[in-house]
C-alpha cells in the first residue's frame, strides 16, 4: 500500500486553499476546504491516471465504452479516499488542521447525472471495472443541471434546479484538445468524389462543438484510474457582428441556442419515455462525440479499421444510446469509405445492448418525421438497416408470416423508429438484468427476436459496489466484517459467505445488532434534524426508498399504513410492535399520480405522527431529496427492505441488494432480482407475498381483474380506499386524492382499473407484514436472519456482474500496472 506523507498532504491542502481562494485555513468556508482537499487528492491520483492510460496503450488493450445518458455517481471524495486507502490519513490530517472529514465530505454536491437504478448501475460498473483492472470509458453528458433537488413544501414535492457545478467540480479536467463537431439537420446530397465514388454529404446543417470533461474513476488499492468522459456543448462559431448577412446571423443564433440548450438539464423521467426533440438531440450529441473520438483514438495506434471490434466494444445502456449503431455505420461508410457489408460486420461486432425495462411506456419510439429532420444522414442509414432486416425476415419466414413478423419486428413501423429493434438488430449481444427479466424478454417482450437470434440473448444479473454501499456507507459493519473474516470481501464479495459460520453465534448476533442499532441512531439523528420528527430507534425501521412509480407500489405501502392506523385506533390496546415507516422518493416533475402519492404519504404522516394516542407506536417519515449520499446511511439502518413492485415490472432493482448487504430483510414480491435474493438467502429468511409474474401476465392478457369485487366485499380495504376521498388525510379537500382513488377502482381510458394489482395483493401484503412483526419480536431469529442476509449477499457485487460481461461479452484483458 502506498504511504501518504501527512506533511505533504497538509501542505497541499493549505496550498490549494490559498491558491484558489487567497485564504488561510482559518478563514476558509467549508466548501473552500472541501475544494482544497479535493485538489490535494486529485494531485495524488493524477500520476496514476496518466500511467493507467499509458499502460493501456503500451499493452494495446481492448476497451469497453459504456454508453449511457446517465451516471448517478454521488459524491466522489469519500469514495476516492477509500479506493486509495487514504481515508484514515486524510481524516487525521484534517483533524490536525481542526476539521472533520465527514463534515467536509458533506460539502460536496452529489453528481446526480441520473434518475435512479439505471444511472446508479452505470456508476457501480465503472467502480468495478477500475477495481478489476479493466480498460473502460464511461461516456455521457455533462448536464449543467442534474437530477432536481426535491423540496417538500406542505407535503408536496417541489423541484429545485440542481446547480451542482456552482462552485466548480474540482475533480474534472477539460480536454478541449479532443473537441469534435456534431451535426444536426440540413439535408443529404449525393456527390461523386475524386475517386469516382458515391459520397453522401450533409449540407446546410447546424452544428455544435462537443467538449469532453474527464472525471477520474479510481480502482480499489490498485493504482488504476479509468475515465468517465462527459461532454459539454459549445457554439461552433462565435459569430462576428461586422460580417454577417441575415441568413448567417439567423443560423449563428440558432447554433448558439442549440449549444446552450443541449446539455442544460437531465430529463427527470425514470422508466418513462417523453419523446422530446431535445432528448434525441442529447442522445445523438453524446453518442456522436464519443464514437467519433473512440474511432479516432483507435486509429491513432492501429492501421486497420476492420479490426475495430478486436479493440473496442460499445455497451448500450438501454436504448438511449442506440444511435451508436447508425453513427458508427456513418463513420465507417462516409469517413472510411467502407462498403455496407464490411461496415455492418464491424458495427454488429462492436455494439452490445442491455435492456433495462419491459414497461411499455419506457420504450423509445421516435416519430420518423422528427428523426429524419434532426438526423438526415443517420435516418438514411437506419432506413437501409431496416430494408436489409426486412429482407432477412422475408428469407426466414413464409410470406404470410413475414407480414406478421415485419409488423412486430421492423425498425421502422407506423411512422416511428423503434429504438429497441434497432439496438437488437445492430448488436451482437442482448441482455436482461436479472434472470426473471431475461426470461420475460425471451418469452414475451422480445420473443420474436429471441427466435430469430437465439444466441444473442443472455442474462447478466445486476450488482452493486460493496465499496460504496458497505465500506463507505456502513463503516461500523465493514470493520466488524473485516475483524471476523479479513478484508478480502472488499474486492471479492463472495468471501462474505465466511460469515455464515457466525450466524448462530450469540455474541456475533449481539455485536451485529448493536451495529444496526448505532446506524439506526445515526438515521434517527438525521431525521430529527431534517424532518423534526423524533423516531424510536427500537422500532422496526421499515424502509422503501427508490424512485416513485406506480409499479413500485409505494401506494400499497401507505394504504397498508393507513390500515394499521385504523386498526390501532379501533383497538388501541392491541399488541403492536412499534414501527417507523420510512419513505424516500423523487417523482418525475410531470407525473401527476406519483406526486399525489408523495403528498398522500406526507398527509398520512401529518395525521398519524401527531396523534398522541398512537405515540411512537407508528411513525411515518418522508425523507426529502433522497439521493446517493443519504441512501448510503439509510440502507445501513434499515430492518425491513420494501421491494414490493407488481411482479414482472421491476427488471432487477438494485436497492434490494444494498439493503440485503447491510442486513435488512426483504419484504417483497417475486420480481426482478428479489427472486435471486431469495435463492441465495432462502425463502424462510425473507417475507415474500403476492401475485407471481405468471399470474400478473395472465391477468393482463385477459383484460385485468375487477377491483370493485374486492372493494365491495372487504370492509377494511373499502375503508382505506374511501379515506382517500373523505377528507381525513386532506384537511377536508375531497378532490386531492381523487385521482388515486379512481385509478384503484375504475379504468381510465386505455388503462385498466388498478393496473398494478394493489388491492389484489393487499391482504397478502398485510399477512407478510404480520409475519415481519412476529419475526422481529423473536430477537435471536431476527439476528440470525439478518446475518444470513449479509453473509449470502456475495452474488450481488457489481464485480461479479462485470466479470460476467468481460467473459461473455466484452472479452477484455486486465492491465498490468
Ligand atoms: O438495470 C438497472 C435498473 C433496474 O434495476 C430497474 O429494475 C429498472 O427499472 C431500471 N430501468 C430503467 C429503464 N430505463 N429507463 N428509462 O431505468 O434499470
Amino acid at each position: 500500500m502506498q504511504e501518504y506523507s501527512k506533511k505533504e498532504l497538509k501542505d497541499n491542502i493549505e496550498g490549494y486553499v490559498k491558491l484558489l481562494y487567497r485564504k488561510n485555513m482559518e478563514e476558509a468556508t467549508g466548501q473552500q476546504i472541501f475544494q482544497g482537499v479535493a485538489y490535494a487528492v486529485k494531485n495524488i491520483i493524477i500520476e496514476d491516471w496518466m500511467k493507467t492510460h499509458k499502460a493501456y496503450e503500451a499493452q494495446d488493450l481492448k476497451t469497453v465504452y459504456y454508453m449511457s445518458m446517465e451516471f448517478l455517481m454521488g459524491r466522489a471524495l469519500g469514495n476516492i479516499l477509500i479506493n486509495l486507502k487514504a481515508d484514515k490519513v486524510v481524516e487525521e490530517v484534517l483533524e490536525e488542521l481542526g476539521f472533520n472529514l465527514n463534515i467536509i465530505e458533506e460539502q460536496e454536491p452529489d453528481a446526480a447525472l441520473g434518475n435512479g437504478g439505471l444511472g446508479r448501475l452505470a456508476a457501480c460498473f465503472l467502480d468495478s471495472l477500475s477495481t478489476l483492472l479493466y480498460p473502460a470509458y464511461g461516456c455521457g453528458i455533462r448536464y449543467k443541471y442534474g437530477m432536481f433537488e426535491q423540496k417538500i413544501e406542505d407535503g408536496f414535492q417541489v423541484e429545485v434546479p440542481d446547480n451542482w457545478l456552482k462552485y466548480g467540480n474540482p475533480f474534472e479536467i477539460k480536454r478541449a484538445e479532443y473537441a469534435v463537431e456534431v451535426k444536426f439537420g440540413g439535408y443529404v446530397r449525393l456527390i461523386r468524389d475524386d475517386f469516382g465514388r458515391d459520397k453522401f454529404i450533409q449540407e446546410n446543417y447546424q452544428s455544435v462543438l462537443a467538449i469532453p470533461y474527464d472525471l477520474p474513476v479510481t480502482g480499489y488499492g490498485n493504482h488504476v484510474v479509468n475515465t468517465l468522459r462527459i461532454w459539454d456543448a459549445q457554439a461552433i462559431n462565435n459569430f462576428n457582428l461586422d460580417s454577417f448577412d441575415r441568413g448567417d446571423y439567423q443560423k449563428a443564433v440558432e447554433q448558439e441556442n442549440l449549444a446552450r440548450t443541449i446539455c442544460e438539464v437531465l430529463y427527470p423521467n425514470d422508466n418513462h419515455y417523453a419523446g422530446k426533440e431535445l432528448r434525441l438531440k442529447q442522445q445523438y450529441f453524446f453518442v456522436s462525440a464519443s464514437v467519433q473520438r473512440a474511432v479516432s483514438k483507435y486509429m491513432e495506434t492501429h492501421e486497420d479499421i476492420k479490426k475495430l471490434p478486436v479493440k473496442i466494444c460499445f455497451q448500450l445502456n438501454d436504448t438511449h444510446p442506440t444511435v451508436t449503431v447508425p453513427e458508427l455505420m456513418r463513420i465507417l461508410l462516409d469517413e472510411y469509405n467502407l462498403g455496407w457489408e464490411e461496415a455492418w460486420d464491424i458495427t454488429n461486432h462492436t455494439c452490445a445492448y442491455t435492456n433495462h425495462t419491459i414497461m411499455s411506456e419506457a420504450l423509445e419510439k421516435w416519430p420518423i418525421d422528427l428523426f429524419k429532420r434532426l438526423l438526415p444522414r443517420i435516418y438514411q442509414i437506419v432506413e437501409e438497416i431496416n430494408r436489409r432486416f426486412e429482407v432477412l425476415l422475408r428469407q426466414t419466414y413464409s410470406l404470410e408470416d413475414f407480414h406478421k413478423k415485419a409488423e412486430k419486428m421492423s425498425i421502422l413501423y407506423n411512422g416511428q423508429v423503434r429504438m429497441a429493434h434497432l439496438a437488437i438488430v445492430g448488436s451482437f449481444s442482448v441482455n436482461g438484468v436479472a434472470k426473471l427479466h431475461t426470461e420475460i424478454l425471451k418469452a414475451k417482450e422480445l420473443k420474436d427476436f429471441y427466435e430469430l437470434y437465439p444466441t444473442r440473448f443472455h442474462n447478466k444479473t445486476n450488482g452493486i459496489t460493496q465499496r460504496r454501499f458497505l465500506k463507505h456507507g456502513n463503516p461500523l459493519l465493514a470493520k466488524w466484517i473485516t475483524d471476523k473474516i479479513g478484508d478480502g470481501w472488499i474486492t471479492d464479495l463472495s468471501q462474505i459467505y465466511k460469515l455464515n459460520k457466525y450466524v448462530k453465534n450469540e455474541q456475533c448476533q449481539k455485536e451485529f445488532m448493536q451495529i444496526k442499532h448505532e446506524n439506526k441512531l445515526r438515521l434517527a439523528e438525521y431525521i430529527k434534524s431534517h424532518n423534526g420528527i423524533i423516531i424510536n430507534p427500537d422500532s422496526i425501521y421499515d424502509v422503501q426508498v427508490k424512485r416513485l412509480h406506480e409499479y413500485k407500489r409505494q401506494l400499497l405501502n401507505i394504504l397498508h399504513v393507513m390500515h394499521l392506523y385504523n386498526q390501532l385506533k379501533k383497538n388501541p390496546d392491541r399488541a403492536f410492535y412499534p414501527r417507523t415507516f420510512i419513505f424516500g422518493a423523487k417523482a418525475s416533475a410531470g407525473y401527476v399520480r406519483a406526486k399525489a402519492i408523495i403528498k398522500l404519504i406526507n398527509s398520512v404522516a401529518e395525521v398519524v405522527n401527531k396523534d398522541a394516542e398512537i405515540g411512537d407506536k407508528l411513525k411515518i417519515v418522508f425523507i426529502e431529496n433522497y439521493r446517493v449520499s443519504n441512501a448510503e446511511f439509510i440502507f445501513s439502518a434499515a430492518d425491513v427492505s420494501e421491494q414490493i413492485s407488481t411482479a414482472s415490472k421491476e427488471a432487477s432493482g438494485t436497492g434490494n441488494m444494498k439493503f440485503m448487504l447491510n442486513g435488512a430483510l426483504t419484504l417483497g414480491t417475486m420480481d426482478g432480482a428479489n427472486v435471486e435474493i431469495v435463492e441465495e438467502v432462502g425463502a424462510e429468511n425473507a417475507f415474500i407475498f403476492g401475485l407471481t409474474s405468471e399470474q400478473v401476465i395472465e391477468y393482463e392478457q385477459n383484460g385485468g381483474y375487477n377491483p370493485l369485487d374486492i372493494y365491495n366485499t372487504d370492509e377494511d380495504i373499502k375503508l382505506v380506499v374511501d379515506q382517500l376521498i373523505n377528507g381525513k388525510y386532506s384537511r377536508e379537500d375531497k378532490e386531492l386524492f381523487l385521482p388515486l382513488y379512481q385509478s384503484l377502482l375504475y379504468s381510465q381510458g386505455m388503462e385498466r382499473a388498478d393496473q398494478y394489482f394493489i388491492l389484489k395483493d393487499f391482504r397478502a401484503y398485510e399477512e407478510a407484514q404480520k409475519k415481519v412483526e412476529s419475526a422481529y419480536v423473536d430477537k435471536s431469529w431476527w439476528a440470525e436472519a439478518v446475518l444470513l442476509n449479509t453473509a449470502n449477499s456475495g452474488k450481488f457485487s457489481s464485480d461479479r456482474t462485470i466479470q460476467e460481461y468481460v467473459q461473455e461479452v466484452w472479452h477484455l484483458e486486465k492491465v498490468h500496472m
